[in-house]
């Protein structure tokens, strides 16, 4: 019995390390000796970098600095965010809007920053919503979010948001292949093979930022997992990697690893466009939400969409073509010179290397192996420049430096691994702690990557940090890529779970950020742009209370005559026109947020009083010596009472006597 019991513990020890990943050795003295001097910055210093790091379930962006892994900023993207607001002031709420209504969460795994080029220019940064699927947006004036397009004809926005060299696009692919949104969705699970499709979309980005869906790519149901444009010389397409080619509905983690080869997609969007302005389109109804957020009115509004574009491959030869890739292939990465195409099968020996030159030859000479649904499928011996060989275990993600070195991610061997592209041979390893899965060089996925540092991208921390319960901080982990060897320099924890990151010269976005909004530019209906303009209306059961603040007080700070049942709406405007000088406002028993209101912006709580008493309001945000001083009242009154709307501040004071110390 004990020795059967030491048996199954064994195997399923055996199983976990070879799923799970296992445990490099040495994880304490794998610390390069100068790191505390490469990545101290000291105080008042700057970081050279920003990287911005995908929340995962967390549904944010985060900001930091490198080589420090300081945390900068937690950009609220698609989750709420009760710490300023988002999702809670009336400003912000349209901007959770979709097709399903209010939804206040997602799942963000991409990282794209826009280009001119083909490299960074740092104006945008997007990301995608997994679970509802969504696409965003963030102006890198003022790190907010700025945009978010609903994706219609998608179940799972994972392959996506990823962008070609002059943001022209950022592309959509679903994970999950579904009945799509124009047809009867009431149908068995096992026709996924007759009524389930997939779709790619192209959504143009103009050069204000906005962005619309230019057109979708219907294809077979399949499983798109990941992305990537082209560039240089393959500027023009977009490369998709995707799974599940077996189609199966159930138990994907048998049934979809039954094929010796999975396929990347490759989409001539050029040809594309040719089509869509030849009107080979058809449009279909379907509904989906398009929220922008105005810096004038500094409020969200969202429309309904209820029109899209949809080309069909069987009506569009030469502009969809697969290209065999071994085994559930994850990532999917151009080189700088946009020649070759890294695939990474998860459960893959070996990473194929495809060359777009060969591509194109294939495509000329039909060197094709069938069709897959109707689309050609290129011929892998014809497309393949290489095989990198026992590179490691569960390939996942590749980036490169500016010199010819790629960097793979090695999942189940917990681990990356450097290989050159011009013979593809293995240079060197390095251990992560543990099993990593994105990983990030600066500039890696551009034509022009800056290099210097690898960053990994952890999934599990287990012993890396002080224990803080069930569940650790998730991590990243610096090397130092300047050298032939790489070098490990520094861990630091990540919010939520992190997947993909970018990161860009700190020049390219601190030179450009917003410091204040002018108040003479505030278009807000509800703004107080002056004392004078504070004041509080009653419409019908509304209260509206127009409130300035300034350090250290609102005006007003004593509102009189609220009744129970009343809903008040306090939009409050900060006067200040001082860099870095917000404030907040709460009430008690406000069962939403608080309001963190910027420089010259008006921001919106609603509260509806519960009871009769007197509610204080206070600043939240610590904006002067007398902060503690930023507070006020109001009064609220039973329902048939005759207090009369008041309002006042410094005017108000009391007569009675003050209590003396006897
Ligand atoms: Cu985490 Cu890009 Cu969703 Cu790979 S994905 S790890
Ligand atoms: Cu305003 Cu504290």
């Amino acid at each position: 019995m004990k020795t059967f019991s030491k048996l199954i513990a064994i195997t399923a020890a055996a199983v976990v390390t070879s799923i799970v990943g296992c445990k490099p050795r040495g994880a304490q003295s794998a610390v390069s000796g100068d790191a505390a001097q490469k990545t101290y910055v000291a105080p008042g210093k700057y970081d050279e970098f920003y990287d911005f790091v995908s929340g995962g379930f967390s549904g944010q962006m985060s900001v930091y600095g490198l080589p420090s892994g300081r945390l900068f900023r937690v950009i609220p993207v698609f989750s709420v965010d009760p710490e300023k607001g988002y999702g809670y002031s009336e400003e912000t709420k349209a901007m959770l809007n979709t097709s399903h209504g209010f939804v206040p969460w997602d799942d963000l795994h991409h990282i794209a920053l826009s280009e001119t080029n083909g490299i960074q220019d740092g104006r945008w940064v997007f990301g995608n919503g997994n679970n509802t699927p969504r696409i965003a947006r963030i102006d890198l004036k003022t790190f907010r979010t700025a945009e978010i397009l609903e994706i219609p004809n998608s179940a799972g926005n994972h392959s996506s948001p990823f962008i070609t060299e002059n943001s022209e696009y950022v592309v959509a692919g679903t994970r999950f292949s579904v009945p799509l949104d124009n047809t009867d969705g009431d149908v068995p699970i096992n026709t996924y093979r007759q009524n389930f499709k997939g779709t790619v979309s192209f959504v143009h980005v103009d050069t204000s930022g906005r962005m619309n869906i230019a057109f979708q790519i219907q294809t077979p149901g399949v499983n798109f997992d990941l992305a990537r444009a082209g560039k240089g010389k393959s500027h023009g397409w977009v490369f998709f990697s995707c799974y599940n080619s077996e189609q199966a509905n159930t138990l994907l983690e048998v049934n979809a690893s039954q094929k010796d080869k999975d396929f990347i997609m490759c989409v001539n969007w050029k040809k594309a466009e040719e089509y869509v302005k030849a009107g080979k389109a058809e449009k279909r109804a379907v509904a989906y939400a398009h929220n922008v957020y105005s810096e004038l009115t500094h409020s969200a509004t969202s429309e309904i969409e209820k029109e899209v574009l949809v080309l069909d491959p069987k009506n569009c030869p030469d502009m969809v073509y697969f290209m065999p890739c071994p085994k559930s292939p994850h990532g999917c990465d151009t080189d700088p010179s946009g020649e070759y195409i890294v695939g990474s099968g998860k459960l893959a020996a070996v990473i194929p290397v495809f060359s777009f030159t060969k591509i194109q030859k294939a495509i000329t000479d039909k060197n094709f192996d069938g069709d897959y649904g109707g689309i050609p499928v290129l011929k892998y011996e014809a497309v393949l420049y290489g095989e990198v060989q026992k590179p490691g275990l569960g390939p996942l993600h590749t980036e490169f430096d500016a010199d010819g070195n790629a960097y793979t991610s090695f999942f189940v061997s917990s681990e990356i691994v450097k290989w050159r592209l011009s013979d593809l041979k293995v240079l060197d390893r390095v251990p992560t702690y543990y099993s990593v899965g994105h990983l990030s060089v600066p500039g890696g996925p551009t034509r022009k990557p800056w290099g210097k540092y690898v960053i990994a991208y952890n999934k599990i921390t287990k012993d890396r940090y002080l224990p803080t319960g069930p569940e650790l901080a998730q991590s990243a982990q610096l090397y130092d890529i300047s050298g032939e060897k790489m070098k490990l320099l520094l861990d630091f924890p990540t919010i939520g779970e992190p997947h993909y990151a970018e990161a860009i010269p700190a020049d390219l976005i601190m030179k450009n950020s917003q410091k204040i909004f002018r108040i003479e530019d505030n278009q807000n209906p509800f703004a107080a742009k002056g004392d004078n303009n504070a004041r509080v209306e009653r419409k019908g059961n509304e209260i509206h209370a127009y409130i300035t603040a300034i350090r250290s007080h609102f005006t007003p700070d004593n509102i009189e005559g609220v009744k129970l049942g009343d809903v008040v709406y306090f939009h409050v405007t900060n006067l200040e026109q001082d860099w870095d000088i917000p404030h907040g406002f709460a009430v008690k028993g406000a069962n939403n947020a608080e309001l963190l209101i910027m420089p010259g912006e008006t921001q919106t709580l609603a509260w509806k009083p519960d009871r009769v008493g007197v509610f204080p309001i206070y600043c939240t945000d610590f904006c002067s010596a007398l902060h503690q001083e930023m507070q006020g009242y109001i009064r609220v009154s039973a329902p048939g009472s005759n207090v009369p709307i008041t309002f006042s501040t410094g005017k108000n004071e009391g007569t009675g006597p003050i209590a003396q110390n006897k």
